[in-house]
């Protein structure tokens, strides 16, 4: 197979209409399925790295995440210029180019502006794909002014939005309203946000005040949480939504609190790869998968006979 030419590519994701996004889905394509060249394409974009917000959406399923970004993406385009929305989630529509089938009405330069991919979550931890980090510097350096990060997941899951996200957005609805005790010691201290959506729906008004509570609870140990009620069918709420995020944004930056979350972010992912490398070592060092496995099961038996332990197998494995 042709090695892919990547400073041709990248040249090419500026081309207007169909071409760039084009060549920005093949980039995106090769940096999710770890090829060879990620590495050479997070070369080429690292200086431009972490220029845009980054959005970090999570919740349940169904909870109205690809329709929210749906409804705010016609009024983000018009404002924010280049955006781009990357999906860890397979049942969210943002395949082949098509903009949530025909629930985006971008035209024109408007949709020009819009790039969508769904990643796959392959190497994902707990709903996070790690090419998430690359991707998004990716997205960066085609010149995007926002970067939209969809991800599955309630509860914990939402934890490690936050290693890919400068601002964590956790969409919810009234169904969910039952789990919000329960859901306090995940989801609720790492979300900056909250929004109810499927205001539609009975129980919003309760749950919208329950997370009032949580709010001003939040507020007197100095955290900033902000909370909000949509109708992402409707297109109900939307813009006091994005305005509410664009001032907590323009807090939190000033507050340096956006440039300590970046680091945590790089350190992570550093982390991240620091073990998968370290995974590939022993596996390399061994002679390859298949006498990897070989070498696990001989220990998974040692330790089930009662002849060895897991963290002496471990050992024996890196050295
Ligand atoms: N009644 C109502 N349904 C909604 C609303 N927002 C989304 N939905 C529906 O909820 C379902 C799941 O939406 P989706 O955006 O795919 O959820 P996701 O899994 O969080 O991305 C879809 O059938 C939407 O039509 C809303 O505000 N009200
Ligand atoms: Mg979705």
């Amino acid at each position: 197979m042709q090695e892919p030419d990547i400073n041709s590519l990248l040249e090419s994701t500026l081309k207007p209409g169909v071409m760039g996004h084009r060549a920005l889905g093949r980039l995106l394509r090769l940096i999710d399925d770890n090829h060879p060249c990620a590495d050479e394409i997070d070369e080429a974009v690292k200086s431009t790295a972490f220029k845009a917000p980054r959005i970090g959406l999570t919740g349940p399923p169904g909870s109205g995440k690809s329709c929210l970004i749906a409804s705010a993406l016609e009024i983000l385009a018009e404002t924010e210029g280049k955006i781009g929305v990357l999906a860890v989630d397979p049942t969210s529509p943002y395949t082949g180019g098509a903009l949530l089938g025909d629930r985006v009405r971008l035209k024109g330069p408007t949709a020009e502006n819009v790039f969508f991919r769904s990643l796959a979550s392959r190497g994902s931890v707990g709903g996070v794909s790690t090419a998430i980090w690359p991707a998004s510097r990716l997205l960066d350096w085609w010149g995007a002014g926002l970067i939209l990060i969809e991800t599955v997941g309630s509860g914990q899951l939402g934890t490690v939005v936050g290693d890919v996200a400068d601002i964590v957005v956790a969409v919810l609805t009234p169904e969910t309203g039952d789990g919000i005790q329960s859901m306090k010691a995940g989801v609720m201290e790492l979300a900056d946000c909250f929004i109810v959506n499927k205001s539609d729906r009975q129980g919003s008004e309760i749950m919208m005040k329950e997370l009032r509570i949580v709010k001003e609870e939040a507020e007197t140990v100095g955290r900033a949480v902000e909370v909000f009620s949509t109708c992402a069918v409707k297109d109900e709420g939307i813009r006091e939504a994005i305005d509410g995020l664009n001032s907590l944004w323009n807090r939190l930056q000033k507050s340096g609190e956006i440039a300590k979350r970046r680091l945590e972010q790089a350190k992570r992912e550093v982390a991240k790869r620091t073990e998968a490398e370290l995974h590939k070592r022993v596996i390399r060092n061994l002679g390859g998968a298949e006498d990897y496995e070989k070498a696990l099961n001989k220990w998974g038996k040692m330790i089930l006979d009662g002849e060895a332990t897991a963290s002496e197998a471990a050992r024996d494995l890196l050295n």
